[in-house]
């Protein structure tokens, strides 16, 4: 598949605003409810196993975690998971404020990929994540994870109850399909992030 994703390393963490990349690359941005398995995702997406770790343990991800394109010259960036219950309740309103400042002021975001769990998407927490980016018409790319955990049939319901509820929006979002176990919605995804990469004049 495309080599530009799998020639993806890790950069560095940050876990407040100032630590954030100094540099002007783009950057798309990873978000989810803890377990969605956006971290799954990005393995699945570079050809790497343990890129981004793998937890069964929700919240597991509690840094904003950076990896570097090369080729592009872009990052990858996975945030932290949201809606854990048993995060301390500090520790909860920091990461709210910290993934809601940055999805409303970041200026190098190019797009958002929002992982949500096909079982049962768009929790008020998504929900959230969405009105940030319809505020700025930042674009946002919803993945049904975990596909494979429902039938074909199943599966095709939840993508289009999800793709009506999108239209109502008037935002640039979109959704698809998604499985990291079965690789499968991998070419459609790879798309997206194109697509967003080749829309910057200079950076890419
Ligand atoms: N069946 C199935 N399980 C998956 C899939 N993707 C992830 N999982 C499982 O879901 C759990 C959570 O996956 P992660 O990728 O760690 O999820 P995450 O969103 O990064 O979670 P946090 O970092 O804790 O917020 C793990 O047990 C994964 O093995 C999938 O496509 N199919
Ligand atoms: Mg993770």
């Amino acid at each position: 598949m495309n080599n530009r994703y799998q020639q993806a390393s890790f950069a560095f963490s940050a876990n407040r605003e100032d630590q954030l990349a100094a540099d002007a690359r783009i950057e798309i941005a990873f978000a989810g409810r803890s377990n969605a398995g956006k971290s799954s995702a990005l393995n699945t997406l570079t050809n790497q196993k343990a890129l981004a770790r793998v937890s069964r343990t929700p919240g597991r991800t509690q840094l904003i975690n950076y990896f570097a394109l090369p080729e592009a010259g872009c990052y990858l960036v996975d945030l932290p998971g949201y809606g854990y219950a048993e995060v301390p309740e500090q520790m909860r309103a920091h990461w709210q404020a910290l993934l809601g400042r940055y999805l409303l002021t970041r200026a190098v975001l190019r797009g958002i990929v929002l992982l949500m769990d096909i079982r049962h998407p768009m929790k008020d927490l998504d929900i959230r994540m969405l009105e940030c980016c319809a505020e700025r018409q930042l674009p946002a790319h919803i993945l049904l994870t975990k596909a494979d955990k429902l039938s074909r049939g199943a599966a095709g319901k939840q993508l289009q109850a999800v793709r009506g509820e999108l239209a109502n929006w008037h935002a640039p979002f979109s959704v698809q399909m998604f499985s990291s176990l079965k690789k499968e919605g991998l070419p459609a995804l790879v798309a997206q992030l194109d697509q967003w990469m080749a829309g910057d004049d200079d950076a890419c």
